[in-house]
């Protein structure tokens, strides 16, 4: 809104025509002539990131010149997708590009596909970082993303004979535009050697890391334009770059390819993301990972710094570290090494400047997910560190054993060495010591870090963790993915609610206008035959856009619970092949997402959707009221045209797991309506969009938690329903496998004989009734777009806008620039 009058100027857009023909030959060597898209892509993206760089030039100066305090969002992934669209609709050029590139004979649509995501994360964690970046830069909060420039990021999905097989995702291959590699700026990053004790001038004990093998730390920035342009951040990705030493024995000895081995592995640190999402898998490299994106980090923070500070006291005042999880806690030692090893302070005044520096950010209470690292491991790798955890440790028990004298138990779970079973750090106690603030992600789950998981920590430290909810970026997640509503959104209340969600509100009165209801079904209509083309051209499968599109698309874990999903759609087929001529609500149930490489079930389930949509899709009884389709690789840009299409959102979890969620926010905020159980953020999208506009169903946190200690027996539920007795005796005889019977058995084993850990049988009963309440409302379609109206409407709160402000004020205490 900002900048619309003049962005022609600002942008000099009537020579983008000629910039996009001049980067054609000057950068990429091309004959403008030719009609090759992918060159004409990267012309455009060239000739519009040109467009920002003095902008971002302008906005380093201006945090310089005001000596603004700096947040740092460190994290081992970013997920922004595409940057094209996002680049475009935050400059507000949208159409004026889309006129240009008409004028050279392309469609923008069809050079947008061109780019390759930038998938350097695994799911919701990355993506909220990214979210984060576009709402701190839009609202002028200084801030910076620090991560790893993965040469593969998470793997490319294909789907051969039903499975998931992996193919990697080489997406730099062919050079992407967005990068400004910095080849004068390097960093050391050190590894292995040992502490060594000497003492300084004064007769001091001092510690120095010695006998280390270097590797160097290359930045690589790709700037992050706010909304209107006002300012513009970057992100910051490290590249590992060999040192220049040469391993000298092996030199002397004549053996060059020898000397040269060290150099090129060390390069292999930033080759490729680790897939696992929420699964440690404790390998060295992913340590090693973590360490580099740490060092190289706080060296160029401590640069910065240092530019306008002659001591290091004030850092705390100048610097906020946000911590993206556990990923790269190691930072807690790394800062106090350097303020005590490196710049001469004594551990009370280093530990007081690094715990008003930190603040961590919890994602996850799943046992497998939480860091541990062993302690020969983390010693090997970094003794130096290894020692400052021992000695952060040590006073901080003293600290708890003083408040609860006599209580050992507590000392031990506490403690950041887990001694049983082979020590281990427990990254999470390391990041709970080393910071100011712990936050949860929605406030369902930090109640539970609060009651659960960190119990013992909040009764120690009774402020320390609290809770802001995520959010998501209105402009990529409405404005930029969905242009029929964004357009009815704008044309009802005005432009304002890109950068103020909470306008949407002003569309709660039009709810009740049949017009608007109108234009809001046609606007979701033309999504929908849009993905339909999609759908065809992916999978060669032709759905129907009259017919409730039914999604659910995130990372494939059994706590998430597809198979639930799929239990519904192999009932509503039975339900139909017994009854041919009954009334049904026709759906088209899709999915898409990724499994982790090595989680066999989550696989299984990808291959047992694949064989219900086999079996379902040809038969001739069902045809027309029941389709079933598994999108491959599902990523960001799939998700921006599966979003916007959604008539319903599957947020299905067993209670008590999902931190939060962020599609359960993009889906809604687009009129979807979800069904879903009292988990993560859903709970507070209840809140808003008010019970009657939800499918609430199932067990709660605290009932799973209770029926767990109880005792669980998902055996009563199978005797007891016959029609989920039908269905489980279909996935476990091998009626989706006529050729494989046994295929699935692990999955009915899972429920049956498995203790059913997440709880699919005790909801199954309860999901079927919500599902049946879904099927009545769609029937009635005027309601139905009320309720779409009246999600969206009141999805205010869940703005990353909203999340952003209240870390600024409550955690980092920065306020925006300007005010
Ligand atoms: O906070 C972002 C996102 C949440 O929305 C999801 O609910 C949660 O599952 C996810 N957590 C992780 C944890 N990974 N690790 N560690 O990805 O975070």
């Amino acid at each position: 809104c900002k900048m619309s009058k003049n962005v022609r100027e600002v942008f000099r857009l009537d020579e983008l025509k000629d910039d996009i023909r001049r980067n054609m030959v000057a950068l990429l060597g091309n004959d403008p002539r030719s009609k090759r898209k992918f060159s004409y892509y990267n012309a455009l993206a060239y000739s519009v990131r040109e467009r920002l760089v003095d902008l971002w030039m302008r906005t380093q100066s201006d945090y310089y010149d005001s000596m603004a305090k700096r947040v740092y969002y460190l994290s081992m992934e970013f997920l922004p997708g595409r940057f094209l669209m996002n680049y475009l609709t935050n400059m507000g050029i949208v159409d004026e590009c889309r006129e240009i590139v008409a004028e050279l004979g392309f469609s923008l649509e069809e050079l947008e596909e061109e780019e390759w995501d930038a998938g350097l994360g695994n799911g919701g964690l990355g993506r909220l970082a990214s979210c984060y970046l576009d709402s701190m830069v839009s609202q002028n909060i200084p801030g910076y993303g620090y991560g790893i420039l993965y040469d593969y990021g998470i793997f490319y999905q294909s789907i051969v004979n039903g499975n998931q097989e992996e193919r990697c995702d080489n997406w730099r291959r062919h050079g992407c535009p967005w990068e400004i590699t910095r080849l004068d700026t390097l960093y050391e990053v050190k590894f292995y050697g040992r502490s060594e004790t000497y003492y300084d001038s004064d007769g001091n004990v001092r510690f120095r890391w010695v006998d280390t093998e270097n590797v160097m730390a290359m930045p690589c920035d790709i700037l992050i334009p706010g909304y209107g342009c006002s300012h513009v951040s970057n992100m910051r990705l490290w590249t590992a770059q060999s040192s220049r030493e040469f391993n000298l024995s092996d030199f002397n000895r004549g053996d060059y390819i020898g000397a040269m081995h060290g150099k090129v592995m060390s390069e292999n640190i930033t080759k490729v993301l680790y897939p696992n999402d929420q699964f440690l898998q404790g390998m060295e490299l992913r340590l090693k990972q973590q360490y580099f994106l740490v060092s190289a980090t706080f060296q160029d923070i401590l640069r910065r710094y240092l530019k306008q500070h002659t001591s290091l006291a004030a850092l705390p005042e100048a610097v906020a570290v946000q911590l993206n999880d556990t990923h790269p806690a190691i930072a807690i030692p790394e800062l106090m090494r350097l303020l005590m090893d490196v710049y001469g302070m004594g551990w009370d005044v280093a530990w007081d400047i690094c715990t008003r520096t930190f603040a961590y950010t919890n994602h996850t209470v799943l046992p497998e997910a939480l860091e541990t690292w062993p302690v020969d491991l983390l010693g090997r790798l970094l003794p130096r560190h290894m020692q400052i955890i021992y000695e952060i440790n040590r006073r901080f028990l003293e600290g708890v054993a003083a408040t609860f004298p006599g209580d050992t138990e507590r000392l031990s779970r506490m403690s950041v060495i887990q001694e049983e079973g082979g020590q281990r750090v427990r990254m999470a106690n390391l990041a709970i010591v080393g910071s100011h603030t712990v936050n949860g992600v929605a406030a369902l789950h930090s109640n539970i870090l609060q009651t659960g998981l960190f119990r013992d920590f909040h009764e120690y430290y009774p402020r320390k963790i609290r809770n802001v909810t995520n959010g998501v970026t209105p402009r990529r997640w409405l404005m930029q993915c969905n242009p029929a509503l964004s357009r009815l959104i704008t044309q009802s209340i005005g432009p304002e609610w890109c950068c103020n969600l909470e306008k949407l509100r002003e569309l709660v009165p039009l709810a009740e206008d049949s017009a608007f209801r109108d234009a809001w079904a046609r606007a979701k209509l033309e999504n929908k035959r849009l993905l339909s083309r999609y759908v065809l051209r992916k999978v060669q499968m032709g759905i129907n856009p009259n017919t409730l599109f039914d999604m659910q698309f995130k990372r494939m874990h059994e706590y998430k619970r597809q198979l639930l999903n799929v239990m519904h759609v192999i009932s509503l087929f039975n339900r139909i092949k017994d009854n041919p001529s009954a009334d049904i609500t026709p759906r088209t149930v899709l999915f898409g997402g990724k499994a982790a490489p090595g989680y066999y079930q989550a696989k299984l389930i990808i291959r047992l959707i694949n064989e219900v949509a086999r079996v379902v899709n040809a038969d001739a009884d069902v045809a027309g009221r029941l389709r079933v389709a598994f999108l491959p690789n599902y990523c960001i840009s799939q998700a921006e045209k599966v979003v916007p299409a959604a008539d319903l959102s599957e947020q299905i979890s067993t209670a008590g797991m999902e931190a939060s969620g962020t599609g359960n926010m993009k889906f809604a905020l687009n009129g979807a309506l979800t069904i879903g159980t009292l988990d993560g953020a859903n709970v507070e999208i209840m809140e808003e969009v008010g019970a009657e506009n939800i499918f609430i169903f199932g067990l709660k946190a605290h009932e799973v938690a209770e029926k767990r200690r109880s005792g669980y027996n998902p055996r009563e539920f199978y005797e007891n329903d016959a029609e989920l007795r039908r269905v489980m005796d279909m996935i476990g005889s091998g009626f989706f496998s006529p050729d494989e019977r046994g295929l699935f058995s692990p999955v009915y084993d899972s429920l049956m004989h498995h203790g059913d850990y997440y709880m699919l049988m005790a909801d199954y009963r309860p999901y079927m009734e919500a599902q049946a309440a879904v099927d009545a409302l769609y029937l009635d379609q005027d309601q139905w777009v009320r309720k779409s109206i009246l999600n969206a409407a009141n999805m205010g709160k869940f703005s990353s806008d909203r999340s952003v402000m209240e870390y600024a004020r409550g955690i980092w205490h920065v306020e925006p620039l300007g005010k």
